[in-house]
């Protein structure tokens, strides 16, 4: 299973639209927090071009308290069933094993772990059973403590580094290759200057050989680059056009997709990304030239242990 093909192959880099069905999101926080709500929102972002919908029931911004399992649960099935009930590729933003075994049984194609397998010894062994598409985030600890964790020699290595040691626990673990995307974790343990260096050095993360996702959309770093005269950062929904700016940028750096809340911008970012690159020749870009195909890249991150499950 892997990737779904269409996501696979897609010739320009992918949309993921954010569906937090939380009180407390930083970016969003409780507007979409209804069942009927998020569902209703994560069609719309279908309709603005989004290529998936990636919904979460737990807040990760900047010390978020944990939500009980069961609550995370009843948030975000409901959704997710109904969503892919519509279509739509969904992606589960959870770090639970236990709930993202209930997600993929709702209909979920992807899960999206923040923690790339940290927070729950389970996960990995879901993922291998269930065969879907997964993104390992780089992660150091949970949103209470994250802060106090920005402390790096090299930030691009050190992240790079410790994303190859999730690529060698997930091989361990059973976990093909071909359902593994990698995400440098915007934000995650980088309150501010060490995102930039993640983005302007994309390159190198994308030349590893997995798929990359990048989640800068309204994140903090961003309000400080916008901040105003006296130093107070933009607000979360003042940042979207940076956000599309982002995409635009990550995907002629090579980025599979990029995570958003605003999704016409970043819809129209990857098309220009792709249409600069030479790579599109209509309006959609669907079944173009290959830029961005990650299966098609060489790893260097090791050989997988099991190659002739290849
Ligand atoms: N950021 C957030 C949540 N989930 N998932 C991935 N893979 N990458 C990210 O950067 C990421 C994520 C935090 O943003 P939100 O609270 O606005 O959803």
């Amino acid at each position: 299973m892997g990737l779904p093909d269409g996501l696979r192959r897609a010739g320009r880099c992918l949309v993921m639209g954010v569906v937090n069905v939380t009180p407390d999101s930083f970016s969003d926080g409780g507007r979409w927090f209804t069942p009927a709500a998020a569902v209703a929102h994560g069609l719309s972002l279908l309709e603005q071009g989004a290529d998936l919908l990636d919904v979460g029931g737990e807040s990760t911004r900047p010390g978020a308290r944990r939500v009980p399992v069961d609550e995370e649960r009843d948030r975000v099935l409901p959704v997710i069933e109904e969503l892919a009930r519509h279509g739509a590729v969904v992606s589960v933003d959870t770090t639970r094993a236990a709930v993202a075994r209930d997600a993929v049984a709702a209909g979920a194609a992807v899960v999206n772990d923040v923690s790339g397998g940290l927070a729950d010894d389970a996960m990995y062994g879901v993922v291998a059973r269930t065969g879907v598409a997964y993104v390992a985030m780089h992660w150091r600890g949970h949103a209470d403590v994250m802060d106090d964790l920005d402390r790096y020699d090299d930030v691009v290595a050190d992240v790079r580094a410790e994303l190859a040691q999730r690529v060698a626990a997930l091989r361990a673990a059973g976990v093909r290759d071909e359902q593994v995307v990698l995400d440098p974790g915007l934000g995650f343990a980088k309150p501010g200057a060490s995102n930039w260096p993640l983005l302007g050095r994309l390159p190198e993360l994308v030349a590893d050989g997995f798929p990359v996702l990048v989640g800068a959309s309204r994140k903090r770093f961003l309000g400080h680059l916008l901040a105003a005269p006296d130093g107070a950062p933009a607000p979360p929904l003042r940042r979207d056009h940076a956000s599309a700016a982002v995409s635009a940028l990550a995907a002629a750096a090579g980025a599979w997709c990029v995570r958003v809340h605003e999704v016409g911008s970043s819809a129209d970012a990857v098309r220009v990304a792709a249409a600069w690159q030479g790579g599109v020749s209509s309006s959609d870009g669907a079944g173009a030239h290959l830029t961005t195909d990650p299966t098609t890249r060489p790893r260097t991150i090791g050989p997988p242990p099991h190659q002739e499950d290849a």
